[in-house]
């Protein structure tokens, strides 16, 4: 490990040399999240057994052919750039990843991809395909047996374009040759996503061959796990910063210094000693799993859509005025909190104070419109599910309503100051022509409650709900969002 120290800031830089390792992983969603979390997780693992057999093949298989180009120029060698606060950086070559794959539309490496995920050695499957990459319904979790990607995959499952159809083929490849399944780990932020993708999984398969669907249904192990990392997009400053301290890296990626890996333990096939890098292995992954997508993710979202609509840019740009702060703080404990029940010892109290030190962190540019887009896929498990409890407790819901209108108006393509933005959701579409028809907020946010997809029906049961979502749509709109904040606090 190398140390370096200026006036302005303190850097370390690990470089661990050990022998190439051999595949074992497949990876699908090679996105700036995977290389700073899972593939570092597996980058220190090697490094700690000086090799090993769980090297990673990592796959895009929607967009972004050009990092498959740069890490294989790179010899596959890139770095995480893991900022503790803006004057102290560890800064980490990773080899972990020892194939990139571009298999999407036109991709040429999907027959390769499929060749790998059939080889006896790929023992496990990892995914970071963000929500919708799972093609299920973000509320029910049903398959969207019409989406075009899966109607694509049923049509042609030899030729998949989606997560969940390359699996299929992979599987049945397997079955075909006597091979042992792998284990499907998913990544993604969901409720219950071990359970979700299995889902996709068998439904998928079941269009195609029953028997393959219960082969599946039998002998395939999806544990779920609770991943947790900020790592924002890249941007061109973030290049810079790095190449100022001697990192001229186009595949880097800059990340916080917390990382957290909570996998639930069902590996039939075996799986790396990941307990040695602090990954918490667990029988029971859903009170941190929920704990995480309400109280963390929950108050992105509200950051992002309450942020958004008043100009704001970043995360830390947010924390900086007290009645965002406020208000988080008031939606961790009052209404996220109130939802959970955790294992012995949890303590959500400090646990909220520490996303709010995380978040305030003001070496990361992590963009609020990052965060805002894919609502509709989002919203359910951050704050839907959460909110539907306290209705049923008779609890208060005020940030929840408060955020929603907040969605609500953010998805009408302008901020308050009349900026246009792009709504980059998968129902954005449908989103738009709500707008257009609904001039009114009472019949705009009933049209908005009637998407099943996102909503679920039984909020109807709680006309107040609905109610404090006009009321707040209101105020944003008459008074902005800082004079909306301070008079919920
Ligand atoms: C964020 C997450 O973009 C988003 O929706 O809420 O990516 C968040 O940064 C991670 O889940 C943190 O672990």
């Amino acid at each position: 490990m190398e140390k370096w120290k200026s006036d302005e800031i303190e850097m370390q830089y690990i470089d661990s040399h050990y022998p190439a390792a051999d595949i074992g992983i497949v990876h699908l969603g090679l996105g700036a999240f995977h290389r700073a979390h899972q593939a570092v997780y597996i980058e220190r693992n090697m490094a700690r057994h000086g090799g090993g057999n769980w090297g990673v093949c990592s796959a895009n298989i929607r967009s972004n052919h050009q990092l498959v180009i740069q890490l294989r120029d790179a010899g596959m060698r890139y770095h995480v750039a893991e900022y503790r606060d803006s004057c102290d950086v560890t800064i980490r070559a990773v080899r972990s990843v020892r194939e990139a794959l571009y298999a999407g539309p036109d991709g040429p490496d999907l027959e390769t991809l499929l060749r790998r995920l059939s080889q006896p050695q790929v023992r496990i499957v990892t995914l970071t395909v963000t929500e919708k990459g799972y093609h299920l319904s973000p509320g029910s979790g049903d398959l969207l047996v019409e989406s075009p990607s899966i109607a694509h995959d049923i049509e042609h499952p030899h030729q998949p374009q989606t997560a969940p159809g390359i699996m299929v083929e992979a599987l049945a490849r397997r079955r075909e040759a006597g091979t042992a399944p792998f284990t499907v780990l998913c990544c993604d932020n969901m409720p219950h996503n071990g359970q979700r993708t299995r889902r996709a999984v068998i439904e998928l398969a079941s269009h195609r061959d029953s028997r393959l669907a219960t082969w599946i249904e039998q002998n395939v192990a999806f544990p779920s796990s609770m991943v947790d990392r900020i790592v924002p997009a890249m941007t061109s400053r973030d290049l810079a910063r790095l190449s100022e301290l001697g990192v001229d890296d186009p595949a880097a990626v800059v990340c916080e210094a917390f990382s957290q890996w909570v996998v639930e333990d069902d590996f039939p096939q075996g799986r790396p000693d990941w307990e040695q890098e602090g990954v918490q292995m667990v029988a029971d992954v859903a009170p941190f799993e929920t704990m995480k997508l309400r109280m963390l993710n929950g108050s992105h979202s509200l950051l992002a859509y309450l942020g958004a609509l008043d100009a704001v840019d970043t995360v830390s740009d947010a924390m900086q005025k007290p009645a965002f702060t406020a208000m988080l703080k008031r939606y961790m404990l009052a209404e996220a909190a109130a939802t959970l029940t955790m294992p012995e010892g949890a303590d959500l109290a400090t646990y909220a104070d520490s996303l709010l030190a995380r978040f305030a962190n003001d070496s990361l540019r992590h963009r609020l419109q990052q965060i805002a887009m894919d609502g509709s896929q989002k919203l359910p498990q951050r704050w839907l599910q959460g909110a539907l409890i306290n209705l049923r407790a008779d609890r208060d819901v005020s940030c929840t309503a408060l955020g929603v209108a907040a969605w609500l108006r953010y998805t009408a393509g302008t901020d308050l100051h009349g900026h246009r933005h792009v709504v980059d959701d998968p129902i954005a579409e449908r989103l738009a022509s709500l707008h257009a028809t609904h001039q009114q907020p009472q019949s705009l946010v009933a049209a908005f409650l009637a998407q099943s997809d996102v909503f679920a029906a039984e909020l109807a049961d709680y006309p107040h709900f609905s109610q404090a979502i006009v009321d707040a749509w209101q105020a944003l709109e008459t008074d902005g969002v800082s004079a909306t904040l301070r008079r919920l606090s």
